[in-house]
């Protein structure tokens, strides 16, 4: 410790500040304040060169000495201070791994996918088969063997998607598979084929692709009566009620004669499907005898079923993949 009292106040007080420092800021100040270019300790140092030659060399030995005092404690000081400023991080940033996770929902079966599950399970207990086709087709499949005329307004651009070209076309219905199974293998044949079918339409009760199931029965002897039993135990199921059915006379090109079946909902009737008896015509177009052998078909959209069931008045809600609706099917 220097003797010069002044001296001695001078390194004590710088000593005291440098040990008080509270972060790198302020420590960083003292620094400048006693070390810097124009720093207290500097100033003393330089007017070394004013004092008398005998006193010089103790003098100077002396300052030198706090000097490099304050140089290192400042370094001590600056080292504690980073330490407990990653220590105080650290501390902030800790994460309790003993904490449990968060909720990890399980995902689950779309509302229409469990929709078209259970109406497969219900036909293939009354002996149907499931059948699949291609959905992007050509007009003969979508149209011709169906008996739809080539002026038929379903096939206007602005019903049926076509694809690049005009060739091949976005199935409107599932009926194309019908044909290829007919087409391939002779009656007896009790089908029905699941899938997803294009129109362009989109409102509350219309989206541009959909779901349908269509059924198709030939063998001999088959009629109308036939489609009516079938239709009323697969409803009756679906529903899991006792449900009145109607039968009201429509138009198909491809049925003869064709209907239109409502169920009776808790205000009035609904219609929920489209059926009739095979065209002879589409027998012929595919090389079934229909001398020998009838058929029914009927046609149904999922989406459609699925909102009379759980009371969902807008389609769209089923391609909005908003979960808060999705999971009320879990
Ligand atoms: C419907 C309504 C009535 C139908 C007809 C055929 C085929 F290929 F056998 F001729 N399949 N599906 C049909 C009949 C579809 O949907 C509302």
């Amino acid at each position: 410790m220097p003797t010069d009292p002044d001296l001695k106040k001078f390194a004590e007080s710088a000593f005291a500040a440098i040990e008080a420092a509270a972060d790198p800021q302020s420590l960083e100040a003292l620094r400048v304040r006693y070390l810097g270019k124009k720093g207290e300790l500097t100033a003393r140092l330089k007017r070394l060169g004013g004092l008398d030659p005998g006193r010089r060399k103790a003098a100077g030995e002396i300052l030198n000495r706090i000097k490099a005092e304050l140089n290192e404690r400042i370094a001590r000081r600056r080292s504690v201070l980073e330490e407990a400023a990653l220590e105080s991080r650290l501390d902030a940033e800790r994460i309790d791994v003993t904490l449990p996770a968060r909720g990890q929902r399980p995902g689950g079966i779309h509302p229409v996918t469990r929709t078209l599950e259970r109406m497969e399970a219900l036909f293939m207990q009354l002996g149907f088969e499931i059948s699949d086709g291609p959905e992007i087709e050509d007009s003969f499949y979508n149209f011709e063997a169906l008996n739809i005329p080539e002026d038929h307004p379903a096939r206007a651009m602005h019903d049926t998607f076509y694809v690049a070209g005009g060739k091949l076309l976005l199935r409107t219905h599932t009926s194309n598979v019908q044909i290829r199974v007919m087409q391939r293998r002779p009656p007896p044949l009790r089908i029905i084929s699941p899938g997803r079918v294009f129109r362009c339409d989109s409102d509350m009760t219309h989206a541009p692709m959909f779901h349908q199931i269509e059924g198709l029965l030939v063998d001999e002897g088959v009629g109308f009566a036939d489609l009516k039993g079938i239709l009323e135990d697969f409803v009756a199921n679906f529903f899991e009620r006792e449900v009145s059915l109607r039968f009201r006379p429509s138009y198909f090109p491809f049925t003869e004669p064709s209907a239109e079946v409502d169920i009776m909902g808790a205000n009035g009737w609904l219609e929920i499907l489209g059926c009739g008896m095979v065209h002879p015509r589409v027998l012929e177009n595919v090389g079934i005898d229909s001398e020998r052998f009838t058929g029914f078909a009927f046609g149904m959209g999922v989406e459609r079923l699925a909102m009379l069931k759980y009371g969902i008045d807008d389609i769209r809600m089923f391609f909005d993949n908003d979960l808060r609706f999705l999971r009320q099917f879990a």
